[in-house]
């Protein structure tokens, strides 16, 4: 197996909580993911990529860790995954953790034992701090530094018992480790040795650019609300690429041929990026960059949303193409458990939408770079919808409700915001099939099923040949069967072109062009790029005469193309020559 094995690899994230509940308690759990396992195979996908599963009090979802060593028991037990990675080698895929190492739960043994004294032997395992000077613990302004958390309020926490502050980037329940202190990293690197020793194929890095603060802290530029912007200080930090090289020797090293390795890593710059990924650095393999999903995020942050720019989405993805190049490597996304559904973002859930799925598909598949997708990406699954704040779960969104409602934000405003882009978009049950709670649970779900489950579902789909599922596993085998889709150079075209995305990409002879229309208007494509052999198309040619003949399923292959081009509403095409 050559060590750059994923870069004909497709990964497929799987939230457990959402995918499939076999206990009828209403949460998603390991045996549920066992269930679905020929799904999964079926669809083609190569790696596995699951969040956190761990022990935790679930402030957010998993994010928030009490034992990185146990499964939660709303998941199962050290069994039930033990057999699951079992099943997933068995059939041919690989498996990947959720690695949350930025923060731990407050209720970590690790953080209870920090929190008990201000003498305790892993004081300095987290940040804490003291109240500004002249200012007592809980005092407005006390706090060491004005940054705003992720999850709105203050990223300081104060507590009683020591008078001290700790930090929080993000939930309160989520204090930042110290990863300043050897014995931190020590500490998880021993933990990621341990599951890998125990036979997972790598690890997908929760915010892994936050672990280095700039020293001494110090205040932000303040935004809305008063709190200060505390990013700069902590992305991509002055020791990062210290501590992920060391990571590597220490638990990577002589393994990693084996293995995938993704950072998530917000604020993360092409630079920054091509360095992480540089494989002579010894690094990662690849990363998570945010620029392409915040193209949407209005100057009042990322419930003000913008219509799409389209010119402008392709000039950041052009330019992570082009920087990362031939010698970085890129991951490629649209959807994952905290972003709302790319059918309902850049696409058309209404009238056009199975085409526009397939067309954002083939626009992001096709690009140079590993593909993930999303759970229920594959089916075109839609945004949620919903219509009070009592059915939202998710932290963020919670908290953003209030924070900009006392920001002055109508309640209107507020719940249109959530609506467009609150992670719980993503984190509805998967849709299985037509009955009540979309087979997803015999339960109630955790979280409210998305009504069009009822026609928009799994079952509908997967022997469909015309379906948004099929159209992704025809990318997927796309990847695997042909080295330009791999390993091919990329080229963007059009650039300025309001409606058109197209590129192409080139291996010794073969050239592969992708023309998509992403509006809902009919678009020209000018004669330049429409040269090649038809491979993959999501529009149904007009018959030439009445028997129909000239109908071709989305995967139709062969149509010669030369003329020019009317492209119809999300119509993509994909061409090859040589
Ligand atoms: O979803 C976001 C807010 O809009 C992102 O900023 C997100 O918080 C950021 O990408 C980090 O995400 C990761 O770490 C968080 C966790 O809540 C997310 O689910 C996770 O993907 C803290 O662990």
């Amino acid at each position: 197996m050559s060590s750059d094995w994923w870069k004909s690899a497709v990964v497929y994230q799987i939230y457990p909580r959402s995918f499939q509940d076999s206990d009828g308690d209403g949460i998603g759990d390991l045996r549920g993911i066992r269930q679905r396992l020929g799904y999964l195979q079926a669809l083609g996908v190569d790696v596995l990529w699951l969040s956190p599963i761990y022990a935790s009090p679930h402030a957010d979802n998993g994010y928030d860790i009490s034992d990185y060593r146990a499964i939660d028991p709303a998941f199962g037990t050290m069994g039930d995954f033990d057999a699951l990675l079992a099943d997933v080698h068995a059939r041919g895929m690989r498996l990947v953790m959720d690695l949350v190492v930025n923060h731990t739960s407050d209720e970590h043994p690790w953080f209870l034992e920090s929190r008990a004294s201000r003498h305790s032997a892993k004081r300095d395992w987290y940040w804490w701090h003291a109240p500004r000077d002249g200012y007592d613990l809980g005092d407005d302004g006390a706090e060491p530094t004005n940054w705003r958390s992720f999850f709105s309020g203050p990223v300081w926490e104060p507590d009683e018992d020591s008078g001290e502050y700790f930090l929080h980037l993000f939930h309160k329940k989520q204090p930042d480790l110290n990863w300043e202190n050897p014995e931190v990293r020590g500490a998880v690197y021993d933990m990621m040795r341990w599951w890998l020793d125990k036979g997972v194929d790598g690890f997908r890095m929760d915010v892994i650019n936050l672990i280095s603060k700039v020293l001494p802290l110090q205040d932000g530029r303040p935004g809305a609300g008063g709190l200060g912007d505390g990013f700069p200080f902590v992305v991509c930090g002055p020791r990062m690429h210290e501590y992920l090289q060391e990571m590597h020797r220490e638990v990577f090293e002589g393994r990693d041929a084996q293995l995938i390795t993704v950072g998530e890593m917000p604020g993360v710059t092409t630079e920054d990026a091509l360095l992480v990924t540089d494989p002579d650095r010894h690094e990662l393999d690849m990363v998570f960059q945010f620029e392409h999903v915040d193209v949407d995020h209005g100057p009042g942050g990322k419930f003000d949303v913008l219509p799409l720019d389209l010119v402008r989405l392709k000039e950041i993805m052009g330019r992570w193409q082009t920087e990362l190049g031939e010698r970085g490597w890129n991951s490629l996304y649209w959807d994952n458990h905290d972003q709302p559904r790319i059918v309902s973002r850049f696409g058309d859930d209404g009238e056009h939408r199975a085409r526009s799925a397939k067309a954002l598909a083939a626009v992001l598949h096709l690009m140079r770079g590993t593909p993930y997708v999303y759970q229920g990406e594959e089916l075109g699954m839609t945004n949620a919808g919903l219509e009070s704040i009592d059915d939202y779960r998710d932290v963020e969104s919670l908290n953003a409700y209030d924070e900009l409602l006392a920001q002055g934000w109508t309640e209107e405003r507020v719940m249109a915001g959530l609506k467009d882009v609150s992670r719980d978009n993503a984190r509805t049950p998967v849709q299985w099939d037509a009955t009540p709670h979309a087979g997803f649970t015999t339960g109630t779900p955790w979280l409210k099923v998305t009504p069009n489950h009822t026609w928009l579902n799994a079952s509908a789909q997967v022997d469909d040949l015309d379906s948004v599922w099929s159209f992704y596993r025809a990318l997927i085998a796309m990847r695997h069967d042909d080295p330009v889709v791999a390993h091919g150079s990329f080229e963007m075209l059009l650039a300025e072109h309001p409606q058109i995305f197209a590129y192409r990409r080139r291996l010794d002879e073969a050239v592969l062009t992708v023309v998509a229309n992403l509006s809902g208007e009919p678009a020209d494509a000018p004669d330049e790029v429409v040269a090649g052999h038809q491979v993959l198309r999501n529009v149904h040619p007009v018959p030439d005469d009445a028997s129909g003949e000239g109908r071709q399923g989305d995967t139709a292959v062969g149509e010669s193309v030369g003329e020019r081009l009317v492209l119809q509403p999300w119509e993509v095409r994909v061409l090859r020559s040589a």
